[in-house]
């Protein structure tokens, strides 16, 4: 059951629950060692979610502005490896909607908490978009809003809710998108929270 959402954008729902164990594991290793962060725009302003990376390359945010680097800068250490249910799991939902031999090394890890938001935005900052975004939702619902290549765009509202996974590429890759204010609810995994993270080829 794949759920189209843009030219070549899909959903593909509860694709992450046969592992939502192990990628909730591997998520508390990777805390352990890079902490989750709010970070600050390039704007001054602390941004509502909580982030850390994994893989070769990580994404920050600080008052120099947005990119990405090979070291935390919280701890000055390499981002924690990715682990291979994270990749597998990638590589396989981009195969599904189309995209061949995606190879990310670089994985952002977004924690929300009730009341935090992602306000509309473009990901603009890989090297190579003609590789696709794959992002998997874990935890409370979240209302993710999808515009298009102009921010006054009108934009469609996606449930995510855990285990949904989607996948972005192509003519979609600069669409603009966030996520709205985070709603009360607990999820029996994870608590009042929501953890999304999103695979990409940085490099
Ligand atoms: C559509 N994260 O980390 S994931 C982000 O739920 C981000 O935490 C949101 O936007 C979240 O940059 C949304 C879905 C997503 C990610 C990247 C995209 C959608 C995208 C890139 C292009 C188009
Ligand atoms: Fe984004």
């Amino acid at each position: 059951p794949i759920e189209i959402i843009g030219e070549q954008s899909v959903v593909l729902r509860q694709f992450a629950s046969p592992m939502q164990h192990e990628l909730i594991a591997a998520i508390d290793q990777i805390v352990a060692q890079a902490p989750f962060r709010q970070m600050i725009t390039p704007g001054g302003y602390v941004m509502s979610a909580a982030m850390t990376n994994c893989g070769s390359l990580g994404w920050i945010t600080d008052q120099k502005g947005y990119r990405y680097q090979p070291l935390d800068p919280s701890t000055g250490k390499p981002w924690p490896a990715m682990p291979a249910v994270f990749e597998t799991l990638a590589i396989q939902a981009a195969a599904l909607a189309g995209f061949d031999h995606f190879k990310p090394d670089a994985c952002l890890i977004n924690e929300y908490v009730v009341g935090a938001k992602m306000s509309l935005h473009q990901d603009k900052n890989e090297r190579d978009m003609s590789q696709p975004v794959v992002s998997v939702s874990l935890g409370i619902t979240a209302n993710f809003l999808f515009g298009g290549v102009n921010r006054q765009d009108k934009t469609q509202k996606i449930l995510l809710q855990h285990g949904d996974v989607v996948v972005w590429g192509g003519v979609d890759r600069l669409r603009y998108h966030g996520i709205l204010p985070l709603k009360a609810a607990s999820h029996p995994l994870l608590g009042e929270r929501r953890i999304n993270f999103t695979f990409r080829r940085a490099g």
